[in-house]
């Protein structure tokens, strides 16, 4: 369990440099468990032909008629199906890591597992900050108040694909990095040149290698991206974006005062304004790799 003073190691890591790392946040029963419940997410997955949405809830398929065979790349709010990770989103641990940094009130915004699967292409992410995926209107209050945590499933290398961050990118404001174009993060990597034209060194560019439950906090602003998976090794990757409730209408109670909060009835929106006007189900089948 965390303690009150590695909690605020964290708060202190985070606000210097963007973000922090916390070392066997899961272990023993519990990272099995978790372990063992990714594997179901993503046979859950395999079982649509392509990327499919229901609420919140999301596969993003790699159809076998392109990859050769199917392949999951993402899963959005399994909380919906998967009591497991419904009640790991709202844990105990995770209210003693996020409250030093985000208050007793907190929404969340995502819960995404990340795979990238040996053969898959496509399992790069280039670099970028994340406001990107917040509405225009709300991206000054989330800013300031959101905090993402990513929780290695499997191990995480420079081989296969781990984070890679820019320590102190936080405080130099939106880059616009891979916004070009349709603004497609899996597709090509980012060039050294389009760092440096932003003012980063490639040389200050810091890869997080986790350990299974070792988990990495960064923000919204921290600039980040992932290298394709050149192992034989999948890389699951938990990610679970958390605001300040105060900063937006949208998320998911996790915390309310304190107290964890189960989801509700019907979903709530979150990032994917689609909820509103397609709530699903639905298969998607834009071929945005094309
Ligand atoms: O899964 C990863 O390696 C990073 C993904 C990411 O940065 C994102 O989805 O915003
Ligand atoms: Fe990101």
């Amino acid at each position: 369990m965390v303690t009150a003073a590695e909690a605020a190691q964290v708060r202190e890591d985070y606000r210097d440099q963007g973000y922090a790392i916390v070392r066997g946040f899961l272990a023993g029963d519990e990272l099995a468990r978790l372990r063992a419940e990714t594997r179901h997410i993503y046979e859950e997955g395999l079982k649509h032909h392509a990327t499919y949405r229901d609420g919140n809830l999301r596969f993003e398929i790699l159809p076998e008629s392109r990859f050769g065979q199917r392949y999951v790349t993402q899963a959005h709010w399994m909380g919906w199906i998967s009591p497991f990770f419904e009640a790991l989103r709202r844990s105990d641990a995770m209210y003693r890591l996020l409250e030093p940094l985000l208050g007793s009130d907190i929404k969340q915004m995502a819960q995404q597992i990340h795979w990238k699967p040996p053969g898959a292409e496509l399992t790069g992410y280039r670099f970028h900050q994340d406001l990107r995926f917040r509405p225009d209107e709300e991206q000054d209050a989330q800013a300031g108040s959101t905090v993402t945590v990513g929780l290695a499933i499997d191990p995480a290398t420079e081989e296969n694909g781990c984070l890679r961050v820019v320590p102190g990118s936080h405080r130099r404001g939106y880059l616009g990095l891979s916004d070009e174009g349709d603004g497609a993060l899996m597709k090509g990597q980012t060039a050294e040149s389009e760092l440096q034209s932003v003012g980063i060194d490639p040389g200050e560019i810091v890869a997080v290698a986790l350990e299974p439950g070792d988990l990495v906090l960064w923000g919204l602003l921290t600039v980040h991206g992932s290298a394709a998976n050149r192992s034989q090794q999948d890389r699951a990757f938990l990610l679970s974006s958390y605001i300040r409730a105060d900063a937006s209408e949208r998320g998911e109670w996790a915390f309310r005062d304190g107290v964890s909060t189960p989801l509700g009835d019907a979903p709530r929106l979150c990032k994917d304004d689609r909820l509103l006007t397609e709530p699903g189900p639905v298969y998607e089948t834009a071929a945005w790799w094309a």
